[in-house]
């Protein structure tokens, strides 16, 4: 069993999109985990009749003052789409962000899965920068961009960070588990394509707080067109981090269970919903002697995107508090890391003058993924019968991918 201990050497101690494969939702069965009183927490889990079941000891280990979640980083050594800066360095800088903030403020920092834009074939300098940045084990599940098939292969980047140490893969069957401001806190997580367990059961054992990271299509409001998953109570999980949507959404709570979608630390895309988001970590703490949380909002009051904080309070079925706070991660202007969309001069062209607006940006913009010729062809090629416009796809891949198209 592997088990993560925070700076305890005897023990062992994170687009593709469209390729969304069955995730299945969280039904809640079985009875909510008790809590008793037990001197220590357990050191495995193990799976029983489709439930994560807590079992034997561990001792805790380095105690650290909260918890820090990093969503879905994307790190990659081209620029992506209409950003106009330097993505590679810039979002590695990120990246150092969140693990210095950490550190300096005694949080053990988490990954939400998406680590790379690409599973392979990524190059070595990026993963030596990426070693770089990371000085104690950093727990993660994979995304689904950090694998090429759903699941995790040798080949794979990521699988590299995990076989090096510098990343510490978490599952069911290996959690990471440790005191917090005195609080004994379980960090479990589900990766990419693997499901949600439906209860957590503690064993007779006392978590404090049992937290559990995932990278789903969870259906929150907000992410309607994507969500499948239905936020449940899920008896023993007090809170579910879900990385894979790049946009802060409501936090849901279903009877003792919260559900929090913190968003990307990195702006890939120019659209709306890239706009208004602010990149930021989700931080997790209980109280402290100069920490009321008396005048914090209630989570299960965060029902509006107009009334947003960036302080809740969660209220855990045991009685505890703890509080969730967004920490922004620093970054640019909107306007300064994108291209600016052409705008036509010529709104009133027959035939629409979105053509022409296209084809100047097109003209204007070379980007290194080729975003603005996909882009323009995805809005135009409808114009053309099929056999061509299969063909132009076709030319459109062979020159972006640099080899012949499949
Ligand atoms: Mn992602």
């Amino acid at each position: 069993m592997n088990l993560l201990f925070p700076d305890t050497p005897d023990e062992e101690l994170e687009d593709k999109n469209s390729a969304v494969k069955d995730c299945d939702g969280a039904d809640t069965i079985g009875e909510p985990a008790e809590h008793q009183a037990a001197e220590a927490l357990p050191s495995e889990i193990v799976k029983t009749n489709a439930s994560v079941q807590l079992a034997k000891k561990l001792q805790p280990s380095k105690e650290v003052a909260g918890l820090l979640f990093i969503g879905d980083p994307h790190l990659e050594a081209r620029v992506p789409g209409f950003r106009c800066d330097n993505y590679p360095e810039v979002v590695l800088n990120k990246l150092r962000w969140c693990l210095n903030y950490a550190k300096s403020n005694n949080l053990q920092p988490f990954l939400l899965g998406d680590v790379f834009q690409l599973p392979q074939d990524n190059p070595n300098w990026l993963l030596a920068e990426i070693i770089d940045c990371i000085d104690e084990p950093l727990p993660a599940i994979y995304g689904n961009h950090d694998v090429r098939e759903n699941f995790l292969k040798s080949n794979d980047s990521i699988n590299v960070l995990f076989r090096s140490g510098h990343l510490k893969r978490i599952e069911e069957t290996s959690v990471w588990v440790a005191t917090v401001a005195g609080r004994r806190v379980i960090v479990g997580g589900s990766d990419w394509g693997n499901r949600l367990p439906k209860s957590l059961e503690a064993n007779g054992n006392n978590p404090d707080l049992v937290v559990w990271m995932t990278h789903h299509d969870i259906l929150i409001p907000g992410y309607e067109e994507g969500g499948r998953i239905r936020p449940k109570a899920i008896p023993g999980i007090d809170v579910i981090i879900n990385g894979h949507i790049h946009r802060r959404l409501t936090t849901v709570v279903k009877e003792n269970t919260h559900w929090f979608t913190p968003g990307n630390i990195s702006r890939r895309s120019r659209s709306d919903a890239s706009r208004e988001h602010r990149p930021s970590v989700l931080v997790l703490r209980p109280p402290v002697a100069n920490l009321s949380l008396a005048d914090v909002r209630s989570a299960s009051d965060d029902t509006a995107d107009e009334s947003r904080t960036d302080r809740l309070r969660l209220d855990l079925q045991n009685g505890q508090q703890w509080l969730a706070e967004w920490i922004t991660v620093p970054h640019k202007p909107f306007e300064e890391v994108f291209h600016q969309q052409v705008q036509g001069d010529d709104q009133t062209t027959p035939g629409g003058s979105g053509f022409i607006a296209d084809l100047k940006e097109l003209t204007a913009r070379r980007t290194e993924t080729g975003a603005g010729l996909m882009s323009y062809l995805q809005s135009h090629l409808q114009n053309y019968d099929e056999p061509v416009a299969a063909e132009v796809r076709r030319l459109a891949e062979e020159v972006i991918n640099g080899q012949t198209a499949k």
